[in-house]
Formats: structure tokens, C-alpha cells, sequence
């Protein structure tokens, strides 16, 4: 998974605060609303095969958590699109389950015991391994990368315990990202 949901609402609140302070100093633009509403479509598309994004829901995160949608879709499927503000590319689509657990994990609250599938097919994912919460690597927090990857969130204990579960796995194979917290999930890369 990656913390680009939660790392949207910071720099959202964050470019809340710098707009505040705007008038003051005449700061520079925050950069998280430099992109068009086609702009994050085309990126959130990219996340899933076309036949799944051409006909999934699109929604932007917004300052205060809530979704605000870009284009509405019809087969269950909500993509959003990448957060220019983390260095990978991190636009992933999701069903409603696992649009379900991304509530949960960015509002801290335990997700359902309901199986959902992500995917986050167009590059590279830098997150912690260890560290839901994370936004930067640091010395111990297993700041590691992964490709282009599907995820499983939600299932049970037994599901999980068929892969590693290390801090520093091999992200060319499944692994168990978020070990030990209510967030684990599992990281399938696909190329
Ligand atoms: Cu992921």
C-alpha cells in the first residue's frame, strides 16, 4: 500500500495552512493543485488495466477526507489519481472493499473483515514497510520500493500467513506489507 492517501490530506491540510499564510508572505503556490481535473483522470486510469479504468469511478482526495468526484463509473471499480507531492507514481484502483479499508486506514479506525483488491499498476511504490503512517524514510522505519503490483487488504490472518512477512522483503515476489498492524495487506508484484 502506500501512504499516498494519507500523505494527500497532509499536504492538503499543509496547503491549507499555506494559503493562510499566503497573504502574509506571498509564499509560492502549493503545488498539490496543480493538476487538471483530466490531468488526475488520465493518472488515475493508469492504475488498472483500460478495461477496468474506463469504467471506474474517478475521485480526487479533498482537504477535509472526502472524495470529490471526477468522473463517475459503473463497474464498481474507484481509481484515484497519483500524489505528485510522494516520488514514486502511486495511482492505484480499487473495489469497494478496498476503497472500504482505505477509509479505515487513513481515518485510524479498524477495517472490516472484508476481502478487496487494489490495483497499482503503474510504477514504482516508495512507502515504509513497517509504518502505515509513515511520509519519509528514516533510519528504522524499512523505507523499501515496489513496482507494479496488486494488493489484497482485508483477508484473514491464515491468507497472510502463506508469505514473508520480513521488514526488508523482496519486492519482486508477494509479501506482507504493514506486518502486525490492522493494515496488513498483501503486495503482489506483476512484472
Ligand atoms: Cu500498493
Amino acid at each position: 500500500m502506500r501512504r499516498a492517501i494519507f500523505t494527500s490530506l497532509l499536504m492538503l491540510a499543509a496547503a491549507t495552512l499555506s494559503v493562510a499564510s499566503l497573504a502574509v508572505t506571498q509564499d509560492k503556490k502549493p503545488e498539490a493543485a496543480a493538476l487538471t481535473d483530466a490531468q488526475m483522470i488520465k493518472s488515475a486510469m493508469a492504475a488498472a488495466p483500460t478495461a477496468i479504468a474506463k469504467h471506474a469511478t474517478v475521485v480526487a482526495m479533498q482537504a477535509d477526507g472526502t472524495m470529490r468526484t471526477l468522473r463517475k463509473g459503473s463497474n464498481g471499480f474507484t481509481c484515484m489519481p497519483d500524489n505528485p507531492a510522494t516520488p514514486g507514481p502511486d495511482p492505484m484502483c480499487m473495489d469497494a472493499n478496498a476503497m472500504e479499508w482505505v477509509h479505515a486506514w487513513v481515518a485510524h479506525t479498524p477495517p472490516a473483515a472484508k476481502v478487496g483488491l487494489m490495483y497499482m499498476l503503474s510504477g514504482g511504490t516508495d512507502a515504509s514497510n513497517t509504518d502505515p503512517y509513515a511520509q519519509m524514510p528514516t533510519a528504522d522505519n524499512h523505507w523499501i520500493k515496489t513496482g507494479p503490483h496488486v494488493m489484497i487488504v482485508g483477508a484473514d490472518l491464515g491468507f497472510y500467513a502463506q508469505y514473508p512477512k520480513g521488514t526488508e522483503p523482496d519486492t519482486g515476489v508477494p509479501y506482507v506489507m504493514w506486518t502486525g498492524t490492522p493494515y496488513q495487506h498483501l503486495m503482489a508484484p506483476v512484472k
